[in-house]
């Protein structure tokens, strides 16, 4: 079997050429590095969605380099270009708790946000997934009840990670659903709450001011939940992912981010303009449809995966 970080490794794969191969077929044959060359890196760097601000540092790093020597070799521009996107990603990183699944409240509700598609529900399952595996009882709410399918497709995923799921039928009070999973577990004593919402409405209705409610509504029952609200957002999406930080943040307070899809993506540089413009710690990384793609998000061993 695949370990985690081969895992990775393939997954960042067309990343890695839009983002290191590109930089070395940009580099090599040319005796310095000059500002032609520079200007080049720069187009090839925001391309690859390193974002304005840490592509202008990394040039200004190279430049600063360059200046020391002769020659700027394409290895010498890599390791560079490494070791700066290693120091940049892991002092952004703000990724507080080493041990996500060793929470301490009970029970411990986690509400999972997104637009649709972004791989809310695959991420549950997996989550879920990953708490019963630590020996954790795990309750699932299918709060998203705007399609019938959803709601079923939960269903299959909790059957598949051997948890419990609230569920009810299409159309009913999402906020009734959050209710009722996060009383039931308080009275059963379930040790883990995950709650999966819509990432559409009817035209009519706000999506946000239905999040919010979910939110409150839970809170009625403790006080501080929902304790996590992870928002997940699709890599493949690239710069739409951060506007929807911005949306939902306002809404409910969003404490984590997923990022899925960073399998087969040419987009996974996005990665590092979430970790410089936004003070949300990026939790996991979401890298194939399977129940098991699911990594705690490591900055150093993401570049390392990226340059390898
Ligand atoms: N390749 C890949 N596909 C994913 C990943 N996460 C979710 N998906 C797929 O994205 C699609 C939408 O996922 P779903 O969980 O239903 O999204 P939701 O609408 O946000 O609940 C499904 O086909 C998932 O299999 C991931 O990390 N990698
Ligand atoms: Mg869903």
């Amino acid at each position: 079997m695949a370990s985690f970080f081969d895992k990775l490794k393939s997954g960042l794969r067309k990343t890695k050429q839009g983002l290191v191969d590109s930089v070395v077929y940009a580099v090599t044959g040319k005796a310095r590095l000059d500002e032609t060359t520079l200007e080049e890196l720069e187009t090839t760097l925001i391309a690859a969605d390193l974002g304005y601000d840490l592509t202008t540092d990394l040039l200004a790093r190279l430049r600063e380099r360059a200046g020391l020597r002769e020659a700027s070799s394409p290895q010498t521009v890599i390791a560079c270009m490494k070791e700066f996107l290693q120091e940049r990603l892991t002092t952004q990183s703000t990724n507080g708790r080493s041990d996500f699944f060793a929470s301490l409240q009970q029970p411990y509700v986690i509400m999972v946000v997104g637009v649709n598609g972004v791989g809310k529900t695959t991420t549950i399952a997996k989550l879920a997934n990953r708490f019963r595996e630590r020996g954790r009882s795990v309750l699932v709410a299918a709060a998203d009840t705007f399609r019938a399918a959803a709601s079923e497709q939960l269903d299959i995923w909790a059957q598949r990670a051997g948890v419990a799921i609230i569920r009810t039928q299409q159309g009913a009070d999402p906020a009734a659903v959050a209710f009722d999973a996060v009383q039931s577990a308080k009275a059963r004593g379930t040790e883990v709450v995950i709650v999966d919402t819509a990432g559409r409405l009817h035209t009519k209705s706000n999506l946000m001011e239905e999040m919010k409610k979910i939110s409150r509504v839970m809170s009625r029952v403790i006080a501080e939940a929902p304790h996590e609200v992870l928002l997940v957002i699709d890599a493949t999406t690239g710069q739409n992912g951060l506007r929807q930080v911005e949306v939902f943040s306002q809404a409910v307070g969003v404490t984590g981010l997923v990022v899925t899809k960073l399998d087969g993506t040419a987009k996974g540089g996005i990665i590092f303009s979430i970790q410089e413009k936004l003070k949300i710690p990026v939790r996991f990384i979401g890298v194939g449809e399977g129940i098991d793609d699911l990594q705690p998000f490591d900055p150093a061993q993401f570049v390392e995966a990226l340059f390898e």
